[in-house]
């Protein structure tokens, strides 16, 4: 999908959104942090994998598609959640959001899988339900687009330092293995 076979795993985090108490994500593309590590160009991509049953009440993630066409557009850094980033201007995402396809809400069974790339537009609202939302996150890169890091990088647990490629198995030897 990034149209490189080497590929590394640039982070992982699980986001917790507690029942009740889970808060929003403010519209952003990953890429306007990434880029900001040093990555040159929009090579990463990231598997969200559902720990728990996810639903809209519940503080799904919302996407508009086909907004990574869109390119890369100049984040702000924003304050106004628990998580400090690199988010969308609000009047640009009014704008963007006016002239888009509705978002999707990614609803699924815990196990599903959405491989979604890092300038794709996402957000997600407030957890109003009874039951936690748990998500995997694995962020991808390809070894060519290893960040060129700065004076003052983040920490390796959020821009690693290991660019070994994946290895890559054959489909029979995974199934094998599960
Ligand atoms: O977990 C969420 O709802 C959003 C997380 C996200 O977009 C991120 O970590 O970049
Ligand atoms: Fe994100």
């Amino acid at each position: 999908m990034l149209k490189d076979d080497a590929v590394y795993v640039y982070h992982t985090k699980i986001n917790t959104k507690p029942a009740i108490e889970g808060t929003v994500w403010q519209w952003h593309q990953d890429y306007g942090s990434w880029m900001r590590d040093g990555c040159a160009r929009p090579d990463m991509a990231t598997f969200n994998v559902m720990m728990t049953d996810t639903n809209e009440m519940g503080g799904a993630l919302y996407m508009i598609p086909g907004s990574h066409k869109l390119g890369r557009i100049e984040p702000v850094y924003d304050e106004s959640t628990s998580y400090k980033f690199w988010a969308m201007p609000k009047q640009r995402m009014i704008e963007i959001l006016k002239s888009s396809p509705e978002p999707v809400a990614v609803t699924g069974r815990a196990g599903t899988c959405v491989l979604f790339h890092c300038n794709v537009l996402h957000a997600s609202g407030h957890n109003l339900s009874a039951d936690d939302r748990w998500h995997i996150y694995v962020s991808c890169n390809t070894v060519a687009n290893k960040p060129q890091l700065g004076p003052d990088p983040r920490p390796d647990w959020v821009v690693s330092r290991n660019w070994n490629a994946l290895p890559i198995e054959d489909d029979e030897g995974v199934l094998k293995a599960a």
